[in-house]
């Protein structure tokens, strides 16, 4: 190539009016263009003009591509700079025409960089970080680009500095952050799983509070957890015969074991029995009454993690546990995610029986609204407050030095909010 990008100017005419005005359809389609071109999307914005027309950009790892739009004129100005070779703008230019419903397009190329009026000029990015510092002393930053967790009307965004993991796993898209307020940070297909900073908040509430309720827990089974998080805290627990993992990806191991390796740290215990397989299967075979506690630590409800918010699934849970068997699983936020949420506590109650499911709940800043809760569902009588021992939990929870767990949290993690209530009830 003899220039360093190309820039295509485009212009569409006689697109559907109602799309021109249709904000969030022209994100979806520049987003879509960007990725079907083969480009990696940092961050994009889009914006509603009163009365109509919108504008927006989409800021790539190879350039951008911006949109002006005039519904008035079933018109749109659209410009889609991409530099290297990877990423074919005209992907993005036939991806657009389509899905804006044009009539017909027109467009110009033009070679941005044009490497014979080029010289190489003395850059040393390296000696250049080591001569500057910021103000605090760090070294400076060579990227300040925002994650963003989103749904149609809520967000949530850190700042980071740049990307260790990225791969297209066998079942979703695995990543690792360094994220400038919460350490390295794991996400799949863009949710936030857990972070350096925050992890034990989840970790020690979806662990502890089945173990420490349960009379003499032996066997314990993890659905999930590639991270290594929900092993490490059970592991905490000497009178555990067996803990025994079952995660899908083996990609998700890897990322959290080189870069997460506190959470990963227990992931080689010798107590722990770690399977790469489905966990939908692994119950399905496992044998009746054959675990104490079962946790399903799984991701949100969509992907891989689909299946694990079935009632078949659960119907097979409550066959695997011991006759005083507890089930545990993150239940997602009542806030954010509210229909899920109800659903799951109707599942629930339809198979273990509504007084023997509980709901918990826990404060995780890095996840949507930062409100999450946890379900506990006893196959036998064990009453998560009538049945938990005070001073074993807070003699547990000193010894351990633990960060969020304490036998006062136990307790009023099951004081709900009256909104709460309602969505169970
Ligand atoms: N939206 C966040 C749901 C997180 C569920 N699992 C997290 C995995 C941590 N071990």
């Amino acid at each position: 190539m003899a220039s360093l990008g190309r820039h295509i100017i485009v212009e569409y005419y006689d697109c559907a009016p109602e799309i021109m005005n249709d904000v969030v359809l022209i994100q979806e389609s520049m987003e879509g263009a960007a990725e079907i071109a083969g480009a990696t999307i940092i961050n994009s914005t889009f914006h509603h003009f009163s009365p109509y027309g919108v504008s927006g950009v989409v800021v790539i790892e190879e350039s951008h591509l911006a949109i002006h739009t005039w519904p008035e004129f079933g018109y749109a100005s659209v410009d889609i700079f991409t530099c290297g070779e990877a990423v074919d703008p005209w992907i993005s230019y036939q991806f657009l025409k389509k899905a804006f419903k044009a009539d017909h397009g027109s467009a110009v190329e033009l070679k941005r960089g044009e490497m014979a009026l080029l010289t190489r000029k003395e850059f040393d990015v390296k000696q250049l970080r080591d001569d500057k510092s910021s103000d605090d002393g760090s070294p400076i930053r060579t990227k300040d680009i925002w994650f963003t967790e989103r749904d149609d009307k809520i967000a949530l965004s850190l700042k980071h500095d740049g990307k260790l993991f990225d791969v297209q796993s066998d079942f979703q898209r695995v990543e690792v952050y360094n994220t400038q307020a919460y350490g390295n940070m794991l996400t799949l297909d863009g949710m936030v799983m857990t972070t350096e900073k925050d992890e034990y908040v989840y970790h020690e509430m979806i662990t502890h509070v089945p173990l420490l309720t349960h009379p003499n827990p032996k066997r314990a089974l993890i659905i999930g957890g590639g991270d290594g998080g929900t092993a490490r805290e059970m592991l905490r627990h000497e009178g555990l015969d067996e803990v025994v993992m079952v995660e899908i990806d083996d990609k998700v191991i890897e990322a959290c074991r080189e870069y997460l390796p506190s959470i990963a740290s227990a992931l080689d215990h010798p107590k722990l029995n770690l399977i790469v397989d489905d966990g939908i299967k692994y119950v399905k075979e496992a044998a009746n009454g054959s675990f104490d506690v079962v946790v399903v630590d799984s991701t949100d409800p969509v992907g891989p993690a689909e299946g694990l918010f079935s009632v078949d699934f659960y119907k097979e849970v409550y066959r695997i546990l011991s006759d005083d068997g507890i089930m545990i699983t993150q239940s997602e936020s009542p806030r954010f995610n509210n229909k899920v949420f109800k659903e799951i506590y109707e599942v629930y109650g339809s198979i273990f029986g509504k007084d023997k499911v509980h709901c918990y709940l826990a404060y995780i800043p890095t996840y949507p609204t930062g409100m999450w809760s946890f379900s506990y569902s006893a196959k036998g009588d064990a009453h998560p407050l009538n049945d938990f021992n005070k001073e074993k939990s807070k003699k547990f929870s000193d010894e351990q030095d633990l960060s969020y767990y304490n036998e006062g949290i136990h307790e009023s993690a099951f004081a709900l909010p009256n909104f709460v209530k309602k969505m169970i009830n």
